[in-house]
């Protein structure tokens, strides 16, 4: 395989890996452009054993999606609505706790609680929300609210980040899912999501959460009109800011679906890209514990051969994701733990059952 490497024209690139040199941005495009998947992927793979071993990580986790109604209306978004419209809902906190104490049963150990940017909705919300939900279900961890929500909860609460984030804590937060990262070229943003906070303020929000000992994951929204410089200029200012505070545990890779967004003239990727999009950001998020092939967006088969190119956690159990769904995701809604068992051990690899810090739960 390394003579191939070599034949690719990636053997210099090859020596930084087996030597735990950092890639440059000029290695990150060259990768992206290499149209050889399997020496990247090989690359990516001794990375993701290096770090991880045979390790595979899934949650048994649940989605709550308070809200649709928002004011951003990103282009590539199909989820968001605004206030008013026929297809606008938003929960009470008592509804959206009775979605946590209707499946009490289940040993979910995480919820994913995100929302849009609502209008109106005060900050005693959010916060009766979050002792809502922990007063059904104390041990639950509650992963919620992306940076963007953070930065706009701040702003209800007329107070700064960091006190916005302490009282957040207090309320019964835990951590921080990735979402809002999408490119954080201005270009990019300017042209699909300019009602948006900027790329600089999604990773203060989430450095100021990692000084508080909230950790936080990372994602980028690839297959849409972003170049591939502007790719790894996202990976590398991920990269940086993890040298900075090490709060982040995991980068995704979401692969754009565009069905009823305003972008719907774009093919959904491919799967030489969702491969090239994980084994990429292993290779240059050289300080990153985790890469996650999240199958609701890739698949259940593109997931599980991601874990031979550098992903080493396939997210969970899900159940009532609406983002990706509502933009024509034709994944199921849920899946359950035998057959992401069975999916891991399929790839060779060793399903480890896991908490949101990856402390180990069960293996298999
Ligand atoms: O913030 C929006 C993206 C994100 C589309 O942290 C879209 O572990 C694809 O962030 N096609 C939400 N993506 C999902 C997310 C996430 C999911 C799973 C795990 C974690 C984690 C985070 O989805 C949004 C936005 O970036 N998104 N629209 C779309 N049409």
């Amino acid at each position: 395989m390394e003579i191939l490497i070599e034949k690719a024209g990636l053997g210099d690139i090859l020596a930084k890996v087996k030597k735990g040199e950092r890639l440059s941005k000029e290695d990150g495009v060259r990768l992206y452009e290499s149209p050889d998947l399997l020496a990247v992927g090989y690359m990516a793979n001794m990375v993701r054993e290096e770090k991880n071993g045979d390790d595979t990580f899934f949650i048994y986790n649940q989605h709550l999606n308070y809200s649709n109604i928002c004011t951003n209306l990103c282009k590539f978004c199909a989820f968001g609505k605004e206030k008013g419209t026929d297809k606008s809902y938003e929960m009470t906190v008592d509804e959206a706790v009775a979605k946590i104490t209707e499946r009490i049963d289940e040993p979910i150990t995480e919820v994913h609680v995100v929302g849009g940017i609502h209008p109106d909705l005060p900050f005693s919300y959010y916060t009766d929300m979050l002792k809502g939900i922990k007063k059904a279900r104390p041990a639950i961890h509650i992963q919620g609210f992306t940076c963007v929500e953070i930065d706009h909860l701040a702003k209800l609460n007329n107070s700064s980040v960091k006190e916005t984030l302490q009282v957040l804590k207090e309320a019964g937060l835990d951590s921080i899912p990735g979402g809002g990262a999408e490119v954080f070229s201005p270009r990019i943003r300017e042209k699909t999501c300019p009602d948006k906070l900027s790329g600089e303020g999604w990773l203060e929000v989430a450095k100021t959460a990692h000084r508080l000992g909230l950790n936080t994951n990372a994602t980028m929204l690839y297959g849409h009109i972003e170049t591939l410089e502007e790719r790894v200029e996202h990976l590398m200012a991920l990269r940086e800011a993890q040298d900075e505070t090490g709060g982040f545990l995991a980068f995704i890779p979401l692969a754009f679906h565009p069905k009823n967004t305003e972008m719907s003239d774009i093919s959904r990727t491919s799967g030489v890209e969702d491969l090239k999009n994980i084994a990429v950001a292993r290779l240059m998020l050289d300080n990153f514990p985790h890469i996650k092939a999240y199958w609701v967006m890739i698949g259940p088969k593109m997931a599980q051969v991601a874990l031979s190119f550098g992903a080493d956690d396939v997210d969970g159990t899900v159940k009532e994701e609406l983002i990706t769904h509502m933009a024509g995701a034709d994944t199921e809604q849920a899946m359950a733990i035998p057959e992401l068992v069975r999916i891991i051990k399929e790839a060779g690899r060793k399903p480890i059952q896991r908490g949101t810090l990856y402390d180990v739960i069960a293996e298999y």
